[in-house]
């Protein structure tokens, strides 16, 4: 094989609290490696577009109420009915940037005080992300920023406790990228370490499977 033609797409992960930035640098790596001509989409959790990600939509607008224990299996689940076509993608070599995956699951529901094994459990199988990038920013800054949507969620002392579980589900593979910095300075640290990954995943880096 000539290598290039069957090279695999790198899963990149972006997680940090509300407000910290994940969409609008989403949008930036997009462009950026776009422009460098590596194939690439960005996607982001909750798919809100699906027959799942609109129960969560409702749920998150509080237009709908929900168990908690229920809410958190839509989340997944809105994940796992993505799974195929993410794996499609990368094995065709395309990228994918993504906005939220299973730590924000995790982190939110055991936020709220379920288990966290608990909660850990129905992601198991899932494709693992070759790269996680935490955008960490003080709760009391994300909350001056412009404010929250209101959506459910989005309170300050909810999101310290968020952070707390970001925290304990961390290890010493995730990037932590401080987004109290310029967007333009963050977005300068970001890309080198997504071409770094994207480069290891063409190069033939196993796929693998949650949790590590
Ligand atoms: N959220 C997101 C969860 O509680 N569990 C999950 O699995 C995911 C992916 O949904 N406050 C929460 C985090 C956010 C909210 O996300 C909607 P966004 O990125 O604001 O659309």
């Amino acid at each position: 094989s000539t290598g290039q033609s069957d090279a695999r797409g790198a899963l990149i992960v972006l997680e940090g609290l509300d407000r910290s930035g994940k969409t609008s640098q989403s949008a930036r790596l997009l462009s950026h490696l776009n422009s460098l001509g590596y194939p690439v989409e960005s996607w982001r959790f909750p798919d809100r577009d699906t027959a799942v990600g609109k129960m969560i939509s409702s749920y998150l607008t509080n237009q709908s109420q929900l168990d908690d224990h229920t809410i958190h299996l839509l989340f997944s689940a809105n994940r796992w009915e993505k799974r195929s076509l993410m794996e499609a993608k990368l094995k065709s070599g395309t990228s994918l940037i993504v906005d939220r995956y299973s730590y924000s699951g995790v982190a939110f529901s055991s936020a709220k005080g379920l288990d966290i094994e608990w909660c850990k459990a129905p992601e198991v199988g899932l494709l693992a992300p070759d790269l996680v990038m935490y955008l960490n920013i003080p709760p009391e800054k994300a909350a001056e920023r412009g404010g929250y949507g209101g959506e459910r969620y989005e309170q300050l002392e909810f999101q310290k406790n968020v952070g707390k579980y970001y925290e304990m589900l961390s290890d010493p593979s995730w990037k932590i990228i401080d987004a109290c910095l310029p967007l333009e300075d963050v977005e300068k640290q970001m890309t080198e370490i997504v071409l770094d990954c994207v480069v290891s995943c063409q190069k033939g880096k196993p796929l693998t499977h949650l949790w590590l």
